[in-house]
């Protein structure tokens, strides 16, 4: 590794566009590795780290820094990788230091690992779980690639800078909000920042299958599985598929890089009830993937909805991946209260809202029985006429799709969340809703929309072409009069199946008086029993999602009540104290199931 070779030490006091170099070579969903069953090599634990408010790392070129000791300088610099100041990795910069909790700009994160050459390893490339939200990868010394969004895994490959024996892998990380991200500025969740899900190393054959699919091919007969995959090269061959328990193996011609197969299978299918898993097994070549698959048919047909035939009334609530001490690090001990505490409540599916949540919650849902939305956080003001932002909203969205798309229990993708119906949005959400259908048949798409607030109905252009039209209505908090509700149940006549997506109150644990008093529990609960009262029996409300399971952090919250809180949880931030409204949605859930 050489010195950093900047001739002129004060030539980057003038430039401001220092960033450009190193905002190309997006990493994107195209580049992702499917990782069933994988070897990986973990990068977790302490990386150094520092703060870099003023992005001198990319001016000064930190990252070709040689790691020659302080002592040893010839020249000064203005940053020494001080093996002293370490993160851990997984986790939220916001949450290690008070000093760090609203720091909002680029950080640096470096980690050294040995690497030696093995014959089954003919390439090695980086996994991130996820880094809100534009990263920029470095490999001994040398830019690698950059990465936009905050809550989808990306994957860099290494293999042409790898050195044997010592190895410098930093990882720059930026969680600023600008106008052209999606999310943009302004949004009701905290702006965590950093490497706060795994990176690993991911060694691979030379030729290596990139993605795969199994599932019920969904013609209503619930008799054909589908098989597909993509391998990393354009090569003409055959792979072999199987599932022990119901289909023998079998070959899957490949052609230019690219197999697909349709199987007679009749299997014992997926529900909440009956979470039936498969062993699923792909191999091509020197490379191969195991999988627990569940298969099951979800579909819609006029206002109403099925699994696998069945009628389906979603009994939902929505959570945020949210802790007042890790922030979106959420462990796995996280992951199964919120399962436990939805199955408490009665649910059958949980809204994960409003950015891909962890991966393994959805490994988990599979095991548990419990459905899912995702969504991407095309939230509220988007730069809907950039095609910039377009192409980043859409890439998260095949992201989250290529990462969960062998997941049962996820059975919507959600678009986008209550975004103002301009003709650019139109456009832009068409466009996201396309992409999603071509790529999954096997999922239906949703998205918030919008209410006329005047004339009480739903409006929005983008229903008419959603599968699942959610509606968030605070009737009864933000809307006090709930005639508004009645109003709006009166004059639609939806042609789809229509969700309450979103309804609530804020309510401070342990705050009691009047149901007239704000921010009270009795409050809150008052509100969820009328709501129940009025949307249980109107026949095209197909589900219902509590906002939410429990309180999170947000700056826009800051009433005595809230102090940086949103208060709307059914479970208090401690996670455990339940407040009244908990029995009111578990009582009308137990009358629906
Ligand atoms: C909404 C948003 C959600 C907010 C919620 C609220 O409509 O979709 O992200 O947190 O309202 O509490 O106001």
């Amino acid at each position: 590794m050489t010195g950093n070779s900047i001739v002129d030490p004060f030539a980057h006091l003038h430039d401001e566009d220092y960033a450009a170099p190193y905002s190309r070579n997006r990493a994107r969903a195209a580049d992702m590795v499917a990782m069933a069953g994988r070897q990986r090599i973990v990068l977790d634990g302490p990386w150094r780290f520092t703060l870099d408010l003023f992005d001198e790392g990319l001016r000064q070129k930190w990252f070709a820094d040689d790691l020659t000791d302080i002592a040893e300088w010839q020249k000064p610099r203005d940053y020494d990788f001080d093996p002293q100041i370490t993160v851990p990795v997984p986790s939220c910069w916001t949450c290690l230091q008070p000093e760090w909790r609203h720091f909002e700009g680029a950080a640096w994160y470096t980690r050294l690992f040995e690497w030696e050459s093995h014959p089954e390893c003919e390439r090695l490339i980086l996994r991130v779980g996820a880094a809100n939200y534009e990263a920029r990868i470095f490999l001994n010394g040398i830019f690698l690639a950059s990465h936009l969004g905050g809550s989808t895994p990306f994957f860099v490959e290494l293999t042409d800078s790898l050195l044997a024996g010592e190895n410098r892998l930093q990882i720059q990380v930026d969680n600023r909000r600008r106008p052209d991200r999606v999310p943009m500025h302004h949004f009701d969740w905290f702006n965590d920042g950093g490497l706060y899900r795994e990176v690993e190393l991911v060694p691979l054959p030379r030729v290596f299958i990139r993605d795969f699919g199994a599932y019920l091919v969904p013609d209503g007969t619930l008799s054909h599985i589908a098989v597909d995959l993509t391998l990393s090269d354009q090569i003409d061959g055959e792979a072999e598929f199987s599932i022990p328990d119901l289909v023998p193996t079998t070959r899957i011609p490949i052609v230019s890089g690219k197999g697909k197969l349709v199987l007679e299978a009749r299997p014992n299918l997926w529900s909440p009830l009956s979470p039936k898993l498969y062993d699923v097994q792909i191999r091509f070549g020197q490379d191969q993937l195991r999988d627990r698959v569940g298969f099951r048919e979800v579909r819609r047909d006029g206002e109403k909805l099925f699994l696998n035939g069945e009628p389906l009334w979603l009994r939902g609530v929505c959570v945020h991946e949210d802790d007042i001490f890790i922030g979106r690090a959420s462990t796995e001990t996280d992951v199964r209260r919120r399962f436990q505490h939805a199955r408490e409540l009665g649910c059958n599916v949980m809204r994960l809202a409003h950015y891909p949540h962890h991966e393994r919650v959805a490994l988990i849902a599979d095991e548990e029985g419990m459905m899912l939305w995702e969504e991407i956080p095309v939230y509220w003001a988007i730069d809907f006429a950039n095609p910039a932002t377009y192409a980043d909203a859409e890439n998260q969205l095949l992201e989250m799709i290529g990462r969960d798309r062998n997941r049962a229990s996820v059975i919507l993708w959600g678009v986008g969340n209550e975004n103002a119906d301009t003709v650019e949005r139109y456009t832009f959400m068409r466009g996201l809703v396309e992409a999603a259908r071509a790529c999954d048949p096997t999922r239906l798409i949703a998205a918030a929309c919008l209410i006329n607030r005047v004339a009480f109905c739903i409006e929005d252009r983008l229903a008419d072409h959603l599968d699942v039209v959610g509606l968030n209505e605070y009737f009864g908090w933000y809307e006090p009069d709930f005639n508004g509700l009645e109003r709006l149940i009166a004059n639609s006549n939806p042609d789809r199946p229509v969700v309450i997506s979103e309804v609530g109150a804020d309510a401070l644990a342990g705050h009691r008086g009047s149901a007239r008093e704000l921010f009270t529990e009795d409050c809150q609960a008052d509100i969820f029993r009328q709501q129940i009262e009025i949307i249980s029996v109107v026949p095209w409300i197909q589900g219902f999602f509590p906002w939410l399971l429990y309180d999170f952090r947000s700056p826009r919250r800051q009433t005595r009540f809230q102090r940086g809180m949103n208060r709307k949880g059914l479970i208090a931030d401690d996670k455990a104290t339940k407040k009244l409204a908990f029995d009111v949605i578990s009582r009308f859930y137990a009358r629906r199931s």
